[in-house]
């Protein structure tokens, strides 16, 4: 593929005559990126979309998304009906999300797990942004002998790129905008069945039609009913597929 990669570079060097002012640009733009530490912000944002899809497609289960680059593995555990670590006070709306992890034939999938992760009310990740506490709006949940699972948490704000990174140059220099929507982050897997990625969207969001990250589908976008008491709650279930033999 290094050998791809670099002629589809080298066919655009010459369609657009790059000059040594742009070449120089390039290379200092690149070790930018290094040292500001966002190769992974660059790659999961620009490239991982194209990586989900072509190792995805065969599947009859739930459809993924990226994973993005603020997964931790091993949050605590919640078990099958529980809340997910978050501060007193912790600001968004609150969400009950109650679903079952079933196989593509319908089998309740007992002993799965959910693990959950997600931005807080400012659009910021635990374990990334300095401040919060560690594991904050990280958990996993374990289903039941029904394969069902109830999750109490709070909805994410929308989250922003930074802008005053490498990447946030690339961005105003392409006059494009920073936005991801709102996104609920999902890995869920059970013995026997493919991990599914995947991530949780809100009806209504601005960027759901434009995702800086291209991540949104359709089927990922969740329903999400008003409750007289403020809050929202949520029925959406994952179908995994089984592993080829
Ligand atoms: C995110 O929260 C995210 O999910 C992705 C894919 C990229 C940047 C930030
Ligand atoms: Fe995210």
């Amino acid at each position: 593929m290094a050998r791809e990669v670099l002629d589809a570079i080298y066919a655009t060097v010459r369609k657009h005559k790059m000059t040594y002012d742009e070449f120089n640009a390039l290379k200092a733009w690149m070790i930018g990126v290094g040292e500001d530490g966002e190769w992974p912000l660059f790659l999961d944002v620009w490239l991982e979309h194209v990586v989900e899809e072509v190792n995805t497609e065969h599947r009859e289960g739930n459809k993924g998304a990226i994973e993005g680059p603020y997964y931790v593995p091993n949050a605590p555990e919640q078990g099958a009906d529980g809340t997910i670590s978050m501060r007193e006070g912790e600001g968004g709306t609150p969400l009950t999300w109650t679903g079952a992890v079933t196989s593509t034939d319908g089998t309740a999938l007992a002993g799965a797990k959910v693990e959950l992760w997600h931005a807080d009310s400012d659009g910021l990740y635990s374990q990334f942004a300095p401040g919060i506490p560690e594991w904050n709006l990280r958990g996993t949940f374990t289903t039941g002998e029904d394969g069902a699972f109830a999750i109490h948490t709070v909805q994410p704000a929308p989250y922003q790129i930074p802008t005053d990174g490498s990447c946030g140059k690339l961005i105003a220099a392409a006059g494009w905008h920073a936005w991801r929507p709102a996104h609920l982050h999902v890995k869920v897997s059970a013995p026997g069945h493919e991990l599914l990625t995947a991530q949780l969207y809100f009806p209504g969001d601005a960027h759901n039609d434009d995702d800086i990250a291209s991540a949104v589908k359709p089927e990922l976008i969740l329903d999400p009913k008003q409750e007289s008491d403020g809050s929202a709650s949520v029925d959406y279930g994952f179908v995994l597929d089984p592993e080829k033999g």
